[in-house]
């Protein structure tokens, strides 16, 4: 029997689902999820010994490819000295002091183990400083899974039909407002009604959990700017595009500055590190000075944090993002092509080092317009795909991602794939 078939009914008994993140589960594409035991650079090896293209990178942590060997070998040194003190280190403070240099709108920066507990974090923040209770977030963006955050969620939340999940008191989702994406008339009348009991809003600068929606410079701007008008604190999850679509994020991108910004994924090389930070007005309202409460056992734990450091060292080489940005672009330039080329309803484009594929005739600007995409014919594509070795997101509401160990080879191997795939149905 198959590998992956054997251990994912094995693994049904004592984990729910049979995997420790629902998204992992192939649910909305069917068939039985891969169960990787290794992987280098660009490829990955299930428990068959079968070769993938990997066009996950672990939902983006693995920007540099896998098993970089300069990461390794700084996780293998400093794991010597142990793997945790639950005590301040100097790489702690070295890691504040890039994110602080790299994104210059945070002024000071707590660091977490995931990105979810930096957007609960910063959202508590936010409520401290202002006194408000309400939030506002955007249908189809997903921040984690803190409470307040699992209302019209995007991502395993939205695959899976449930974006607003379960156990989720009234009590807290009353105070979660949601806006549409994009929706610029709809962000002015929400703030001439309610802008003074807002707290903050935070967004996705550019989507990547509703497939990827790039925003429109209006909507970034009008919301910057009723966010100021109303003393609301903006807060940007860059937790997928830090690092990512710039070495400055998407802030630097689009040159919108938020209070502030939540990170994850690349600052931890694949091992858990998230981060919240921004103003320092804001971020003094932080025990143990101030009465905001926020803390955590493993929070800058030094192995995490060095294979972060050294993966912030290795993306700030001269036109790694350029690089990264061409090979990703030359990825989603080739699908589109070939997909015209055998009359199918498909597009792709990409953000830097992340892109998005859409069954459908035009790329989405919207949550509703991604809702029309095609699910069956990505869940065709997907499996044809895989069958051939390529790896995408398991989901239709997943942007893909690439690193700087991907290959024009790698990129010419998945086209010619695709040639196969879209000519098989
Ligand atoms: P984590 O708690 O999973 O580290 O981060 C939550 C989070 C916050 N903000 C954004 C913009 C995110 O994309 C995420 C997590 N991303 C998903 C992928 N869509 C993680 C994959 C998963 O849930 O298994």
């Amino acid at each position: 029997m198959d590998r992956n078939k054997q251990l994912f009914e094995q693994s049904q008994i004592t984990i729910p689902g049979g995997v420790n993140s629902p998204v992992r589960a192939f649910g909305s594409v069917g068939g039985t999820p891969i169960f990787f035991k290794r992987a280098l650079g660009s490829r990955l090896w299930d428990e068959n010994d079968k070769e993938y293209i990997d066009y996950i990178n672990s939902w983006g942590p693995m920007i540099l490819g896998h098993a970089h060997p300069e990461v390794i070998q700084v996780v293998q040194e400093v794991a010597k000295g142990s793997l945790s003190f639950g005590a301040p280190t100097e790489r702690e403070l070295t890691m504040a002091e890039t994110i602080v240099r790299l994104v210059p709108s945070i002024e000071q920066v707590r660091l977490v183990s995931s990105g979810t507990e930096a957007t609960m974090s910063a959202i508590r923040v936010a409520r401290g400083h202002t006194r408000r209770d309400k939030i506002v977030k955007f249908e189809g963006c997903y921040h984690g899974h803190a409470d307040a955050l699992l209302v019209k969620a995007g991502s395993g939340a939205l695959t899976f039909g449930q974006p607003s999940s379960a156990g989720v008191p009234h009590d807290v989702a009353k105070d979660t407002l949601t806006l549409p994406y994009n929706d610029t008339e709809a962000l002015r009348e929400l703030f001439d009604q309610m802008g003074a009991e807002i707290a903050c809003v935070i967004l996705e600068p550019v989507v990547g959990n509703m497939n990827l929606i790039i925003p429109e410079q209006e909507f970034l701007l009008t919301l910057r700017r009723l966010c100021t008008d109303h003393g609301v604190v903006l807060i940007f999850d860059e937790v997928m595009t830090g690092f990512r679509v710039a070495l400055g994020g998407a802030q630097e991108l689009f040159n919108v500055i938020p209070d502030m910004t939540t990170l994850g994924k690349v600052i931890g090389g694949g091992l858990p590190v998230g981060a919240f930070g921004g103003k320092k007005e804001i971020m003094s309202q932080l025990a143990p000075h101030g009465p905001v409460y926020q803390a955590g056992t493993l929070s800058g734990n030094p192995v995490a944090v060095a294979a972060g450091l050294k993966t912030l060292e290795l993306i700030q080489e001269k036109n790694f993002h350029t690089r990264l940005a061409e090979i990703t672009s030359n990825l989603v330039t080739g699908l589109t092509q070939i997909a015209k080329n055998k009359g199918k309803e498909f597009t792709a484009r990409n953000v830097g080092g992340m892109f998005g594929m859409y069954f459908s005739s035009k790329a989405p600007n919207s949550f509703d317009e991604v809702m029309t995409s095609d699910r069956e014919s990505f869940k065709k594509f997907f499996h044809l795909m895989l069958e051939q070795g390529i790896y995408f997101g398991p989901s239709a509401f997943e942007a893909g991602f690439v690193s700087a160990a991907h290959t024009q080879d790698d990129i010419q191997q998945t086209l010619d794939a695709a040639e196969v795939a879209f000519a098989a149905f």
